[in-house]
């Protein structure tokens, strides 16, 4: 079998399989996994990957996936995209580190630009360069507690904000992130979400009053450092808050000079549809938590925001040795110029209708099919017991291991693991779309 060497988008755009998923190679690499790696790191689709980009993933068994999964929203360019890999390949020749602690590069700064540019609001801001999401949030945190001198953080039901001891905290689920890891950090609290489909009738005001209430009577504005919300939620299942509840929290904040934090770890860079998710609204945060999709791959994060905020901290009082790492911030701003002049916000869009347009349809027919929703190319599909509001995961189990089979990386999330989420990259070409999309209805007939 003749395997591919180098990804991107000039791999064949076809889902093509020629062994069963996952194959046998993939099942020898299994076995070796479970003898060498920690069995605390799972692996969803257990197909050994050699080869990606565009929309596909390809396997050593030579079989061709069609990628609804992104990386976990990360490969929004594309995986192995060409701008990035150019970039990536002239920095690691030039250098791979320095630590910008010790003698910094232009590459960071360039980045900061970019972010302070391309950010919700015309403000003087500040970006801090970090290498995980999770690091992300942990240091929004900090970077507001310096600023307010309060201790207290508010996070949300259905939040998912990483998995360090703070941000696991600040997570609301329990199994399988947070489950035998405590003790977890102090003085984080939790408040109620809007999530129209549980929430029938309150409308974005209402939640929003609601929520304030709680954090009004159980931590008190005064204690409150930051309130930190995904604006589309992305593990806890796809919950889009209902109109106006984003809009409404972020003026209470401001009102009590607490900083409104957006974790965008997985919405932003075009991937709603929007250059950002706040963008939709009009909301303009305080701080924006970025990673993921902002370097195609490359493992790096940032928090960016009000100049007065970011600069709250000491000298020294934020960094780590890999943040803002050469080679990352090279590919960020080969994936930064890339969205900004291929139309990639565009596209999120022609993707979002594409696929609302057909899962609609199907939900029209399908009384397990509770709920589907989302903006852009990041759109779930919640499903229950017919009838009723009660989550079916084992239905969602099924279908995604048909899926699988039939060559789809599909991804689930939410509380109650009730939930499929469609993360295509942007790069996927229409067809390809179209056939997974054909694949999935054919599945939802089949389970
Ligand atoms: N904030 C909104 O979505 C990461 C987690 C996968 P890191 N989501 C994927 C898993 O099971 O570990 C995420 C996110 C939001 C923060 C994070 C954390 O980002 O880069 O994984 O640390």
């Amino acid at each position: 079998m003749s395997e591919p060497v180098t990804g991107g988008p000039a791999l064949a755009q076809e889902r093509r399989l020629v062994t069963e998923i996952p194959g046998p190679r993939s099942r020898e690499l299994a076995a070796r996994k479970d003898a060498a790696v920690s069995r605390g790191v799972g692996t969803g689709l257990p197909v050994y990957v050699t080869a990606a980009g565009g929309g596909v993933v390809v396997d050593v068994d030579g079989n061709s996936l069609i990628d609804l999964g992104s990386g976990i929203a990360v490969t929004t360019v594309g995986n192995a995209n060409p701008r990035v890999a150019e970039a990536v390949a002239a920095q690691v020749a030039a250098f791979t580190h320095t630590c910008f602690m010790v003698t910094p590069y232009d590459g960071y700064v360039r980045v900061a630009e970019a972010l302070n540019r391309i950010t919700p609001g015309s403000h003087e801001k500040r970006t801090a360069l970090f290498n995980s999401g999770a690091e992300a949030v942990e240091n929004a945190v900090k970077i507001a507690r310096a600023a307010t001198g309060r201790q207290a953080v508010v996070a949300f039901d259905h939040a998912y904000h990483g998995r360090t001891n703070l941000t696991m905290a600040m997570t609301a689920k329990n199994m399988p992130y947070k489950h035998g890891f405590g003790p977890f950090a102090a003085e984080v609290y939790r408040a109620p979400m809007s999530y129209p489909f549980r929430d029938a009738g309150v409308d974005g005001p209402a939640a929003a009053r609601r929520a304030i209430d709680v954090i009004d009577k159980q931590v008190g504005a005064a204690n409150l450092a930051a309130v930190v919300i995904e604006p589309i939620q992305g593990e806890g299942g796809f919950v889009v808050p209902a109109p106006g509840f984003l809009p409404a929290l972020a003026e209470w904040c401001r009102a009590q000079g607490v900083v409104f934090v957006a974790d965008e770890v997985q919405t932003g860079f075009a991937r709603t549809g929007d250059l950002f998710a706040c963008d939709h609204e009009g909301v303009v945060p305080d701080l924006i938590a970025t990673a993921k999709g902002i370097a195609g791959g490359l493992p790096l994060a940032a928090v960016t925001g009000r100049a007065e905020i970011m600069d709250a901290p000491h000298v020294g009082g934020l960094g780590g040795t890999y943040g803002g790492n050469p080679l990352a911030c090279a590919a960020a701003l080969a994936v930064i110029e890339e969205i900004e002049t291929e139309g990639y916000v565009d596209r999120a869009r022609q993707l979002g209708k594409t696929l609302l347009d057909r899962l609609t349809a199907l939900q029209a027919q399908d009384p397990r099919i509770g709920d589907v929703r989302g903006r852009g190319a990041m759109v779930a599909v919640e499903l229950v017991h017919p009838g009723t509001t009660d989550p079916d995961p084992e239905l969602t189990q099924r279908v995604v291991r048909a899926a699988s089979a039939q060559g789809l990386v599909v991804l689930t999330c939410g509380t109650w693991g009730n939930v499929l989420r469609l993360l295509p990259p942007l790069a996927m070409p229409d067809h390809l779309l179209t056939e997974a999309l054909d694949v999935l209805v054919g599945v939802f007939g089949e389970v």
